[in-house]
């Protein structure tokens, strides 16, 4: 489906945004600490017409009702969005609410998605459609923001109008990215650098291992990890679990209960393990960040128990057949893990771990490379 199927015309402009992968740094984007991803070469584009009246009609090539859905600037409110169509509606009411926008004399859009991010594989879907839809909206109405401000918005959307409960980072990915390199965000200040990935001059790939275990982080696991943080955080007395330091994890020990001792263990080893990657790529290029990958897979799946048996499969399986390093990558609960493998041994990797998941009975899983990429940007 196209555009010009749904609403009978042609778009007038193009944008796109990417996914994202998360190299390393993961559930720290909510407690204020560091992370490490990239935008990938799988895009999400909306074209787009602007429209003489209030309202906004969005439709999207895998909406199964085939749509429009529409709703008018007059109506915003989160109350009247469901469905996939809340991140586009969401973001002109996050436009409002987050940056103070003044819609009041705005006019609408017609707005068509289409999707090479897979949806519910970790891999950010929802946040490359609110990104490519910020950065148009705020062209189209001329609005000057820049892209952190749009990373916020996006934010917003996702946390008030969708209704997950998620930190910056995947906004700020899709956003933020550039070829062949890792966002490196101080989630506090929104502080970024751009990390040197170098991952064809070594002779690197990273393969993307996406299990097939829907995640959604609008309920369940996500928001007790996030809540536990915040409990771990007020017992510490510390603003953020960002303020709390390796040093610090035995004194931690003494004054929370168990699980929450571990949750803050893994958000605060992780920060560190951030801080670590981005000094070994910078110092010694990827090939010397594979002990670091690991440990972060296993304090997620020990400390955090955010992993599934599927992720750890991938990531066992990849590294028993010469992978550099492997994690999960995401919010966990299923979704995808990262591989960083030499490029030659890359199918034979891939092999191996759909012929493990065959062996254990697991759903076949869907294992492809991705490129670091541009974030978004206007492309017609
Ligand atoms: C999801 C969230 F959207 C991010 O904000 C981040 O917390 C991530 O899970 C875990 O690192 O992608």
């Amino acid at each position: 489906m196209t555009f010009q199927q749904v609403f009978g015309y042609e778009p007038t402009v193009r944008y796109s945004a990417p996914g994202r992968v998360n190299l390393i740094g993961e559930h720290t984007d909510y407690n204020d600490g560091y992370v490490l991803p990239f935008a990938i070469d799988r895009r999400t584009t909306s074209d787009i017409a602007p429209r003489e009246d209030r309202v906004i009609r969005v439709a999207s090539s895998f909406d199964p009702e085939g749509g429009p859905v529409s709703l008018s600037l007059d109506d915003l409110d989160p109350a009247r969005m469901d469905g996939w169509s809340a991140y586009v509606f969401g973001i002109a009411w996050a436009l409002r609410e987050q940056a103070g926008v003044d819609l009041s004399d705005r006019t609408g859009f017609d707005v068509f998605i289409d999707s090479q991010v897979p949806v519910g594989a970790g891999l950010s879907s929802s946040a490359a459609i609110e990104c490519g839809v910020a950065l148009a909206f705020s062209d189209l109405w001329e609005l000057g923001l820049d892209r952190k401000s749009l990373a916020r918005v996006g934010q917003y959307s996702e946390n008030h109008a969708v209704g997950a409960p998620t930190g910056i980072m995947d906004q700020s990915a899709s956003l933020l990215g550039e070829q062949d390199a890792v966002v490196f965000l101080d989630c506090r200040t929104l502080d970024t650098a751009v990390v040197d990935l170098a991952l064809e001059a070594n002779g690197l790939e990273v393969l993307v291992v996406d299990t097939r275990v829907e995640h959604a982080h609008a309920t369940g696991g996500y928001k007790a990890r996030r809540d536990s943080c915040e409990h771990g955080a007020e017992v510490l007395g510390v603003p953020a679990l960002r303020d709390v330091t390796v040093d610090d994890l035995p004194r931690a020990q003494e004054l929370l209960d168990d699980e929450t001792f571990r949750r803050v263990r893994h958000i605060v080893t992780e920060d560190q393990r951030v801080l670590d990657t981005v000094r070994t790529l910078r110092e010694q290029g990827p090939r010397a960040i594979g002990e670091l990958l690991l440990a972060s897979h296993a304090s997620m799946r020990d400390d955090f128990e955010i992993s599934v048996p599927e992720l750890d499969l991938a990531v066992s399986t990849a590294v028993e057949h010469g992978a550099v390093g492997a994690r999960m990558t995401g919010g966990g609960f299923g979704g995808a893990a990262i591989a960083l493998v030499d490029r030659e041994a890359r199918d034979r990797i891939a092999a191996a771990v759909t012929a493990a998941f065959a062996s254990a009975g697991y759903r076949e899983p869907t294992v492809f490379t991705v490129h670091a990429a541009q974030g978004a940007r206007r492309d017609a």
